[in-house]
């Protein structure tokens, strides 16, 4: 396909300097990375450092994996107290972002049309989305993951008409952070309903191009199965990311 594989490390609120100058080094030194062309000319690479930890990261991470936020204001820069906008991401020099983390809408009660405002704003001014939808538990039991993710993506595609710079990042909440990984066959089950679902609501040419990444308990010992589903164009990887093993699930692409 035309998709090229995305694997993006959230880092969540984790890491020292120190640890995070440990990681940039293992990441820069990139063992085990074996490909006849550039890694990066088959995957794109995204890391979400803490806010904090951002311009360390930037200045000396290899310039070939990109830096993304875990979170933006919904709105420009103002009285925000704590915020941080798009508008200062953008000024920093950072082109990625991560919005609507299942964290973000479990602890911080953010709304799926909340995430839809913020990823509107956040593409207006020229970042690129990673956008998380997924079910948690009791949904998926009672049957709604479909309904649940639709709901969530609803209000995206009301308010944008351009997804070229959105990856959806399907992330089931009862396998985030658990190490109970969703089978290869019940993620490719969402991530094809997914694409369905873009395919109608949006068109077939936005479902055959997004990327529609997993996250949720990737590991090095499972990313390789889960890279062969025909849907699955790259993952989220959370816990995984913050070790040598990232290097491992970069791998996976190939
Ligand atoms: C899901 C994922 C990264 P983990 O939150 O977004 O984390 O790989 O630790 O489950």
């Amino acid at each position: 396909s035309s998709r090229k594989f995305f694997v993006g490390g959230n880092w969540k609120c984790n890491g020292s300097v120190s640890k995070v100058k440990e990681l940039v080094d293992v990441l820069n030194k990139g063992e085990g990375l074996t490909t006849s062309v550039d890694i990066t000319d088959v995957v794109e690479v995204v890391v979400a450092p803490v806010a904090l930890h951002i311009p360390y990261v930037q200045e000396k991470l290899r310039k070939d994996f990109k830096v993304a936020a875990q979170n933006a204001w919904v709105k420009g820069s103002g009285a925000y107290t704590g915020e941080i906008s798009a508008d200062i991401l953008k000024d920093f020099g950072l082109e990625w972002v991560i919005l609507g983390h299942s964290e973000r809408r479990s602890l911080m009660h953010e709304t799926s049309e909340f995430v839809a405002e913020k990823t509107q704003y956040c593409l207006e001014k020229g970042l690129s989305v990673i956008l998380c939808i997924g079910e948690k538990l009791e949904e998926r039991e009672a049957n709604k993951t479909f309904d649940v993710v639709a709901s969530q993506l609803t209000p995206v595609a009301d308010k944008i008409k351009d997804w070229s710079k959105v990856v959806v990042a399907y992330e089931p909440v009862w396998a985030i952070g658990t190490g109970k990984v969703a089978s290869p066959e019940q993620a490719q089950e969402v991530h094809d309903n997914v694409r369905g679902w873009l395919s109608d609501k949006v068109s077939p040419e936005v479902a055959s191009s997004t990327r529609i990444i997993y996250g949720g308990s990737v590991s090095a010992s499972n990313s390789d199965e889960l890279a062969t589903c025909k849907d699955i164009d790259g993952f989220l990887v959370g816990g995984a990311s913050l070790k040598p093993d990232f290097l491992k699930i970069i791998q996976s692409a190939q």
